[in-house]
């Protein structure tokens, strides 16, 4: 996967270099590029925000250089290789639509993302309606809080979809079993998990856990997972109803 990050903070994007990510991208799998905003402003003092029309606090990021810097960057994937004719343009906006597992799901599916961060308070918004013309754009919101900038953001989108990509995890089976992943622990948050030793500062690990009966394991998994998600996510389970019960939840 390419995916092009426009920021006027490149060194915010340091992280992509570690752990998961920088092993994804070491190896291939990930193609990341990271481009100074300011590079596409022509005033000596590389401006990139105004005064808002109709007045209000803050600053607004003024539409020129973000409308050549989205041109450049598209000019120069194009170049680059045949990923796609054109990226998915990812915009972290508080007021975009809520991201989820699923929008992970489907932006791990894409071969080019293009990320536009914004600072103060948000991008002209001729910036996405002329983006939109040429390309799929989502304004996704990772959260009911105000950032600073679209640029942690960004990076939380962006390892979540990079985790799914084939390679990027050791074991593929853990993406199968995550909170909110699809099938039959689907929409319920994972429970406790343990490791060696099994009595430690003695607190002991769920005996089930040592019995070696899958089926019980595998019960009580399910259980620990209803129990969190009642105790710290009741929403998920309200609309649920007697059908979504997996058949296990019925046996005694
Ligand atoms: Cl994507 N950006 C900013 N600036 N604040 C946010 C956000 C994004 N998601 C939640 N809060």
């Amino acid at each position: 996967m390419r995916i092009d990050i426009v920021s006027i903070f490149p060194e915010y994007f340091a992280p992509l270099d570690v752990s998961l990510l920088g092993k994804a991208r070491a190896a291939g799998i990930l193609d990341i590029e990271v481009h100074q905003l300011r590079d596409w402003t022509t005033d000596r003092h590389r401006t990139v925000d105004d005064t808002p029309y109709g007045g209000g606090p803050g600053m607004v990021m003024k539409p020129e250089p973000w409308g050549r810097a989205l041109d450049a960057v598209l000019a120069a994937g194009r170049e680059a290789g045949p990923a796609a004719p054109v990226p998915r343009l990812v915009v972290p906006t508080p007021s975009g639509r809520p991201f989820t597992q699923v929008h992970a799901q489907r932006l791990a599916a894409e071969p080019w993302l293009l990320f536009a961060c914004g600072r103060y308070e948000g991008i002209d918004a001729r910036v996405v309606e002329d983006a939109r013309q040429r390309m799929p754009v989502d304004e996704l919101s990772i959260g009911d809080y105000v950032l600073a900038g679209g640029e942690s953001a960004a990076l939380v989108i962006i390892e979540a979809v990079s985790r799914l990509l084939p390679g990027v995890l050791g074991n593929a089976d853990s993406v199968v079993d995550d909170s909110f992943a699809a099938g039959p622990m689907s929409a319920l948050l994972e429970g406790p998990v343990y490791t060696k030793p099994a009595s430690w500062r003695e607190h002991e690990v769920p005996a089930v856990l040592l019995s070696g009966d899958h089926g019980a394991v595998a019960r009580w998994r399910r259980d620990q997972a209803l129990l969190r998600t009642a105790a710290n996510r009741p929403e998920l389970l309200a609309g649920r109803g007697p059908d979504d019960l997996d058949r296990r939840d019925l046996e005694v």
